[in-house]
């Protein structure tokens, strides 16, 4: 066997990648309803309240993916780990609650937030992912011997009590009308309170000093506060979009190397001087080719945006989703090599090519690629 030399270094979305963590669709959950959301999937088996394992046929099919993604970047001469699944049908109680499900571990991107020589296991939001971080246990573990360097952090876990989310707030936003929807939007009206800081590895952008974090429904304004707090070397930019269902960065703003971001042509920048503090530092940002698909893929909480969930290999090379030609073509005309990935099968589990992978080693330092300030932003 060969001796593996572990290092966790990764500062942004586009260096080198030479060691990173691609997750399993075993055992993944349409999970149980809980305060901070309800699955209502009539049409594919799942209508409100139920819950349970998705077909064990997709989940074959979403492993082969996963796994030939695994060994495509192996191929690369990229190291991969992958993490350990549990029985996510089992429930899960804390003092405060118990839920009849847990969800997977299909997006690594979700709970793991590398910054440097930092992975930082986030709080998570949702009570049925509340301890999916022992899933990457096994592997935090091992980097801990393996790089002395490495700082294994985990931000406060949240108690996630009936105070931590919004009285009654799924069906009373059933009830509202279009405009009092796009007030809700505007106003940031997610489903979680303030009583403590929440957020998800996934709404956090990186690049360098500067870390864009997204204003959620899965993060909020406590969990901005706390992460700002938590990096006091960076930046820290609070931003937010226009999305009904806002969840995690990656299908809405992808940052894709110095000076080049893609943006969703639906789900507009909301928060003030974004837009005019990438310009001043010149990027810039390019709305993302039309998705394959019209609608979510069944039984997936994510959209057909995860046409633009993309994996940088390095400055000059991007994995996409081998169904999304028009995004293929548009990457090869912005200059990239571009590596068709089948990966269809694994939307349902959570998500796309960036979703499903968690960022270990990537050659390269923090630098600073926005050296232009704005006020108010
Ligand atoms: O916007 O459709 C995709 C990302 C999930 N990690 C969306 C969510």
């Amino acid at each position: 066997m060969t001796e593996k030399k572990t290092l966790v270094n990764s500062w942004n979305e586009w260096d080198p990648l030479k060691h990173v963590i691609v997750g399993r669709a075993d055992g993944t959950m349409v999970t149980a309803p809980e305060p901070a959301i309800a699955r209502d999937w009539p049409k594919h088996g799942f209508p409100l309240g139920t819950y349970g394992p998705l077909p064990k046929e997709m989940e074959a099919k979403a492993n082969e993916q996963l796994d030939n993604f695994a060994k495509l970047l192996e191929s690369r001469g990229i190291r991969v780990d992958r993490p350990t699944p549990m029985d996510f049908s089992q429930k899960v109680q804390t003092p405060d609650w118990h839920q009849d499900s847990m969800f997977g571990c299909m997006p690594p991107r979700d709970v793991l937030l590398t910054v440097g020589n930092e992975i930082l296991e986030a709080t998570m939001s949702q009570r049925s992912r509340w301890h999916e971080y022992l899933c990457y246990r096994p592997l935090l573990e091992q980097y801990f011997k393996e790089d002395p360097k490495f700082r294994w952090e985990a931000a406060p876990k949240p108690r996630l009590a009936e105070s931590t989310y919004k009285d009654d707030y799924w069906n009373m936003w059933k009830k509202k009308s279009k405009e009092e929807k796009d007030q809700a939007i505007y106003n940031r009206d997610w489903v979680l309170t303030e009583k403590e800081p929440c957020f998800d590895a996934a709404d956090i952008a990186r690049a360098g000093k500067d870390l864009f974090v997204y204003h959620s429904s899965v993060t909020n304004r406590a969990g901005f506060d706390w992460l700002r707090r938590h990096f006091p070397d960076h930046r820290l930019h609070s931003i937010w979009f226009y999305e009904t269902n806002p969840i995690h960065i990656d299908a809405t703003f992808v940052l894709l190397r110095p000076g080049l971001a893609l943006s969703n042509p639906v789900r507009k920048p909301l928060a003030p001087k974004m837009i005019e503090f990438f310009e001043k530092n010149g990027w810039e940002i390019v709305e993302c080719a039309e998705p394959a698909l019209d609608d979510y893929p069944p039984l997936s909480f994510c959209s057909k945006w995860l046409s633009m969930n993309t994996l940088m290999l390095d400055p000059k090379t991007v994995c996409v989703d081998a169904q999304e030609k028009k995004q293929m073509e548009q990457f090869d005309k912005l200059g990239f090599e571009v590596i068709p990935v089948p990966f269809i099968d694994v939307s349902a589990f959570g998500g796309g090519l960036h979703c499903a992978t968690a960022d270990v080693y990537r050659a390269g330092d923090c630098e600073e690629y926005f050296p232009k300030q704005v006020e108010g932003f």
